[in-house]
């Protein structure tokens, strides 16, 4: 299949670097949000969400006239539906006592919805986001077919995770290894055959539910590993054991290897899929439903290691270093660190937070400050929460000069093999109590 035309459907940190990306490749885009603001914002040459490269590929593709934004698709050879699939806040799902999450695909309806009157013979649509379980045969085709079109027949339908990481968007689109999963085998060779444009990676062709499966088995597989990373570190610091140590030396065991353990699990997807497996089949996922909770559980475990290093919480002041969800990035959604600072908060700490790359970062209920300086100038103890280059690179006799604390409390390993001790400090870190 050849394609001129294509329609992305939602433009944020997936729709939009993949609209752009077609449009260098040469098709005319249409991309489109349902968010005035968006539309607007990239009208007037701004960009609403931060990734490393984005602007200058989203200049490129609007200065060529290729990629242009709207409040509604067009007509177009094929869609592309890549529209957030958060959880329900206000719901959630209960098996035998066990509260669960259910995720909230009115998005995805509403996207599908809107290209209905747009929808013709032979075109190709494409769900990107992550989905449930069957969601392209059971939610996305049947909304299609009130067009009076087939699904599979009259036009092709597939679904196509994105699995690229924050921080490296633009450079995994086009890399990594991509699967495209088929309501029949013809509607994935018509995905092959668009997202072949700029995919570098292999291409591999399955059916939909398969494809669904496989984004969603990806992120539970890390999922259920960071659990037992977290849950090593509570059972080395129980026997006096430095589970950093303890994990080096396993992983050179030709078959393990273990992520590293830290103040929980972030961001809009690890944290979040998981749960999509729970929610549709909850009497055979206990594995997955207890990974999530030992998970979330341990930003709870971060201010039990606060506790034990300053005692009494109440009044103390901490310098909290890094809130985004993990290293080098800007992005908090779901930060485990934020979620630290609230519950440190709630004890009574005046917390002073600093995030080094976002420094005008302005979150209800936090304190946060500009600089290092100001986050450290008063405080009785230093928290480090995300393991960023620029924290970790601190020296001990930079920091002692920065602040009048002599407490470090590392939830990350980011300060090991310096002599912290050397220079007046006492360090806790998770995972170890030797
Ligand atoms: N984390 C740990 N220990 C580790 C690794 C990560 O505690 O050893 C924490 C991080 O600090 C963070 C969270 O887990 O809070 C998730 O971070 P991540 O780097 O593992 O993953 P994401 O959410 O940035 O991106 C993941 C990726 N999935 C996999 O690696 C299987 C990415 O490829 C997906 O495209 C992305 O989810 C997504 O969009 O689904």
């Amino acid at each position: 299949m050849t394609f001129t035309k294509l329609c992305v459907l939602g433009l944020g940190y997936i729709g939009l670097p993949t609209a752009s990306t077609f449009a260098t490749h040469g098709l005319q885009v249409v991309g489109v949000d349902v968010n005035p603001q968006v539309v607007e914002t990239l009208r007037n040459g701004g960009l609403h969400i931060h990734e490393p490269g984005l602007r200058t590929l989203v200049e490129a593709a609007l200065k060529s006239g290729k990629l242009t934004v709207s409040e509604k698709p067009e007509e177009a050879d094929a869609f592309i539906i890549a529209v957030p699939t958060p959880f329900y806040d206000d719901q959630c799902g209960d098996y035998a006592g066990q509260k669960y999450k259910l995720a909230d695909m009115r998005a995805v309806a509403s996207a599908t919805e809107a290209i209905l009157p747009y929808l013709r013979n032979n075109n190709l649509v494409v769900l990107e986001s992550t989905s449930p379980p069957c969601t392209t045969a059971d939610l996305v085709a049947p909304i299609l077919e009130r067009s009076g079109l087939k699904a599979g027949v009259d036009f092709y339908l597939a679904y196509s995770p994105e699995r690229v990481l924050p921080g490296q968007i633009l450079r995994e689109l086009i890399e990594n290894a991509r699967v495209i999963g088929g309501i029949t085998p013809a509607s994935a060779q018509a995905g092959r055959d668009l997202y072949a444009i700029f995919v570098r990676g292999e291409i591999l062709q399955t059916d939909a539910t398969t494809a669904e499966m496989v984004k969603l088995m990806e992120n539970t597989y890390r999922d259920v590993n960071i659990a037992i990373a977290n849950e090593f570190a509570r059972l080395a610091e129980r026997f006096g054991v430095d589970v950093w140590e303890a994990i080096k030396i396993a992983s050179l065991h030709p078959r393990v290897k273990i992520l590293s353990p830290g103040p929980g699990v972030g961001g809009h997807c690890i944290s979040v899929d998981p749960w999509f497996f729970v929610a549709a089949a909850p009497d055979i996922t206990p594995l997955i439903y207890n990974a999530r909770q030992v998970n979330d559980a341990q930003p709870h475990y971060v201010v039990d290691l606060v506790k034990r290093a300053l005692g009494s919480l109440q009044g103390k002041k901490i310098a909290a270093l890094g809130l985004s969800y993990k290293p080098d990035v800007d992005d908090l959604r779901e930060s485990p660190a934020v979620e630290v600072v609230h519950l440190l908060q709630n004890e009574g700490v005046l917390v002073q937070a600093f995030e080094p790359f976002k420094p005008d970062t302005d979150l209800p209920g936090i304190t946060a400050v500009p600089s290092l300086a100001a986050a450290l100038k008063e405080a009785d103890a230093v928290l480090l929460l995300v393991n960023h280059s620029e924290l970790r690179a601190l020296m001990p006799e930079k920091l002692v000069a920065m602040t009048p604390a002599r407490i470090l409390i590392d939830t990350v390993n980011g300060w090991a093999g310096k002599d912290w001790a050397g220079a007046g400090f006492k360090v806790f870190r998770l995972g170890v109590r030797k």
